[in-house]
């Protein structure tokens, strides 16, 4: 396998104006007739390769003409057509076997329905093509297909035809108006329920909105409707944007590698982000189902409008885009709360990838497998960067950089300076330095001091910005970095923000005080970095008591309890200290909602540890952090309860209805009342007098979210007794559901027992589990392994050697998977020498395998270098 880098990047020698495409679908041999019209651009070129994979070509005419066999070559992944004129038509047929592919990418099965997934490389799976980003073309789709078994056929664009055929066939033609990449077709044919609304947009146009799902599944779509429609308002009131074509459409299929597909007016979901309903779903599952519903239909501007020059600028749509359904989520929900979840994810995950073989900056430069590269870095760290554009534009300016990127760039394949320069255009800001978080990778470290001198009023603050070096950057350097502070004044309890730009190795900055102030660093987390700043107790709980932005209030929190955790890591016979006491009841008096205070109650999860500390022995980890949780539970038990009963009174007065759960809504309060249940309940559960809580709440929920809350407590906490009987029930109720018996493998695979190894075969030779289906494998192996520390980390390695065992299996099946699923095992680095080896193991293993992907050879070559 070879690398492609960024640097090499070449305009293509053709472009293509229209494509026609016929798609008679058949289980093994669906017939796919291609015609292109082609322009050579670079005249010199005289031959055109397509790219394609797994097809069967079945004939080939140019300008009408069959071609001879010496007119072309076809090699595993090309076609080359010799000596082409300057402009012709191309017909291809080709065939491929949708039922046996079980990678998912191209077209394939979903249960009974046929769907596509494209981006990066999957129309190369369809047909013969240019298979890059940056060719961009007219589409008209003709689906033919069983009528009686496939009532539905979709693809891009508007319907323009349909018509009945003979053998019990009809078809439909969409045409696409808007030129886009062929990573953006797609094509569903299957037998659905079908939920319709409508969208006027802000200049009149009705918008038919119409949501696809399984037979039966018809009522779980109400609230994918209702986010649908939030986001088009949103998107038209904060951006201007409005949609653009007559039909939105969206498919939720079982079978699906991702979790959705901006597909041009036709995205096809992952159903676990389309179904829901108060039973079946958690308040996450609503909130997730909300910010990726939104994401996709934001895709349409950042993304499909303007999309991507090559696949290196993967961040220009994807950082952009996650910006904005984090801004969305934070409009229709607590911004503060929305703020926190952004920053637990980006610690606990982008910086552990960033710190581990496969760091890559958010525009990567060499890329082996592009499937390796949809990565939390290019995402949320990509959002991170778009972020501080917008903190150091402020909200107008930003909108101003976009509205002049939409105005310079629609209809367009760009790059990511083509996006930063529209931003230092607009407002005249020179973004040259900015530039280069596009291209250097890791996690800048700031050690910031301070210095008051009470005689002249004046207080120091020095910011200094290191970057730990990688191998593939051994020299890094410095970035601009803006950094929102609050100074509090501890006498007069005044607050006064600035934002400083950080735009040197080391800077300072004087202000006048007449107090020394204490400094509230990185509000709403305003630069994706890591911070060294001795604060004191006093302190940091001073900024908890007096501080006014929430994030660095909760951050407060939560350095006091990884300092905790830290010191009884060092100090395995200690106890914990006063200062964590000290916390939890400023914390427990504080006049919070209930789902900002569940998260102030909630230590940092094993992740966010991990990468705050160096070469950890994962085992001591998790015993310092349930001693602390222990500790916690029996010092504030009296505070756990009464909050405890408090919430569940509030749920208990009204019916749990999760409808429209935004922030000032009932359902809101009601979210954030179980939030601070589960998290209560969560510490309660260490304490054996109160496991018989954890089944009254089971048996007594009128919603998953509870329902899921007491589970997960039985599963970590309660003996395995309480476990086994309400997973038995939950089980029995739910057996014929596919998404929430999902959650019923994960709950069995986080099971702190000794006999889980046993547990995981057992569940894995169900015939309810299969390695096709990505979900399933996800919720029993990824779930073990990205959640059951404990057991992932065995002693004696039998946590890596399960996964490993399960991705060799994996990757025969289904590549992408497999890759995704390595990612535990190739952040080796972060813990000590006797679990690290036992992962280098377990890689080892894998590595031996014959005819490895090139998904998991990229990220094998890059760990055991
Ligand atoms: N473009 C792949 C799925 C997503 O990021 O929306
Ligand atoms: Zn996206």
């Amino acid at each position: 396998f070879t690398a492609k880098y960024l640097a090499d990047y070449l305009p293509s020698d053709f472009t293509i104006d229209t494509v026609n495409l016929t798609v008679e679908l058949d289980d093994h041999h669906t017939r796919v007739t291609n015609t292109l019209a082609v322009k050579k651009e670079n005249l010199e070129q005289s031959q055109l390769i397509l790219d394609g994979e797994h097809l069967k070509l079945v004939s080939a005419k140019l300008n009408g003409e069959q071609l001879t066999s010496d007119a072309f070559e076809q090699t595993e992944h090309q076609l080359t057509i010799f000596n082409v004129p300057d402009e012709f038509t191309l017909e291809l047929v080709t065939e491929i076997d949708p039922a046996n592919n079980t990678a998912l990418e191209g077209l394939y099965k979903s249960g009974g329905a046929f769907c596509t997934q494209c981006e990066a490389e999957g129309f190369r799976r369809i047909t013969y093509y240019l298979d890059r980003p940056d060719v961009m073309a007219i589409f008209t789709t003709k689906v033919i297909a069983d009528k009686a078994t496939y009532p539905y056929l979709l693809a891009n664009g508007n319907p323009v035809e349909r018509g009945e055929l003979a053998n019990g066939k009809h078809f439909v033609t969409w045409h696409d108006p808007f030129r886009k990449p062929c990573y953006l077709f797609a094509l569903v044919a299957g037998d659905f329920d079908l939920l319709k609304d409508e969208f006027v947009t802000q200049s009149g146009r009705s918008v038919a909105l119409e949501i696809f799902v399984d037979r039966g599944n018809k009522h779980k779509a109400v609230h994918a409707m209702d986010s649908l429609k939030r986001s088009m308002a949103w998107d038209e009131q904060v951006f201007g944007l409005e949609y653009d074509l007559d039909i939105y459409m969206i498919v939720a299929v079982d079978f699906f590698n991702m979790g959705a597909m901006e597909n041009k007016g036709l995205n096809v979901f992952n159903s676990k982000y389309v179904l829901a309903d108060k039973d079946s779903a958690t308040d996450t599952d609503f909130f997730n189902i909300e910010a990726v519903i939104a994401h996709e239909y934001f895709h349409n501007w950042t993304g499909n409008r303007v999309t991507c020059r090559d696949w290196f600028q993967l961040s220009l749509k994807e950082g952009l885009t996650v910006f904005r359904d984090q801004q969305f989520s934070a409009d229709m929900h607590s911004s503060a709360v929305t703020r926190i979840q952004n920053v637990k994810l980006l610690r606990a995950q982008q910086f552990a990838e960033d710190a581990g073989p496969m760091s890559h900056p958010i525009r990567p430069e060499k890329v082996m497998e592009m499937n390796n590269f949809y990565t939390l870095t290019v995402y949320e760290k990509g959002s991170e960067v778009i972020r501080m554009l917008h903190t150091l534009l402020g909200q107008q300016g930003f909108r101003q950089g976009m509205d002049l990127y939409f105005k310079r760039f629609d209809g367009m394949a760009v790059t990511c300076d083509d996006f930063v320069d529209a931003m230092a255009d607009a407002n005249g800001k020179d973004l040259s330095l900015f530039k280069r978080w596009y291209s250097q990778s890791g996690t800048p470290e700031l050690t910031v001091t301070q210095q008051f001198d009470a005689e002249l009023n004046k207080f120091k603050l020095t910011i200094v910005q290191h970057t730990p070096p990688s191998e593939a950057q051994p020299e890094k350097r410095h970035l601009h970095i803006p950094i929102n502070i609050e100074l509090i004044d501890p006498v007069t309890q005044q607050v006064t923000n600035q934002l400083l730009e950080l735009t040197d190795v080391q800077q300072t900055w004087q202000f006048d005080a007449s107090n020394q102030p204490i400094v509230a660093l990185l509000g709403d987390f305003s630069a994706p970095v890591k911070t060294h700043f001795e604060q004191s107790v006093e302190e940091l709980l001073s900024i908890i008591e007096l501080g006014d932005n929430s994030f660095c209030i909760w951050d407060a929190g939560q350095k006091i309890m990884a300092q905790e955790v830290t010191f009884l890591l060092a100090n395995q016979n200690a106890k914990p200290s006063e200062s964590i006491t000290r916390m939890m009841a400023a914390v427990m008096k504080a006049d919070y909602d209930d789902e900002f205070k569940a998260l102030m109650l909630t230590l940092p999860s094993f992740e966010e540890l991990v990468s705050g500390l160096n070469k950890v022995n994962p085992q001591q980890l998790l015993d310092a952090v349930e001693q602390l949780k222990l500790f916690i539970a029996q010092q504030f038990e009296e505070n756990l309860i009464g909050l405890y009963q408090t919430s569940e009174q509030l749920l208990q007065k009204t019916d749990g209805n999760t409808g429209d759960h935004t922030n000032d809504s009932a359902e809101g309060k009601q979210v954030a009342a179980r939030s601070l249940a589960n998290t209560c309940l969560s510490y309660l559960s260490m304490l054996p007098k109160y496991h018989h809580i954890i089944e009254q709440q089971f048996t007594q929920a009128k919603e998953m979210t509870s329902k899921l809350g007491a589970l997960q407590s039985a599963v970590r906490h309660a003996p395995l007794e309480v476990g086994d009987k309400i997973l038995s029930q939950f089980e029995q109720t739910w057996l014929e559901d596919t998404l929430v018996m999902d959650k019923w493998f994960s709950l069995q695979a986080n099971m702190q027992v000794d006999t889980i190894f046993e547990r995981l075969e057992q569940l894995m030779a169900r015939d309810d589990f299969a390695l096709t289906n990505p979900n399933r494998a996800r919720s029993l192996i990824g779930a073990f392994a990205m959640q059951n520390a404990r057991y992932f980390h065995d002693a004696q390695g039998k946590g890596y050697q399960f996964l490993a065992e399960q991705i060799i299996a994996m990757d025969k099946i289904n590549p992408q998977v497999a890759s995704r699923l390595i990612t535990p095992l190739i952040q080796f680095k972060a813990f000590d020498e006797h679990h690290s080896e036992l992962m280098v193991k377990a890689l080892e293993l894998i590595a031996a395998q014959p005819e490895l992907s090139r998904d998991i050879t990229e990220k094998l070559n890059a760990a055991l270098l």
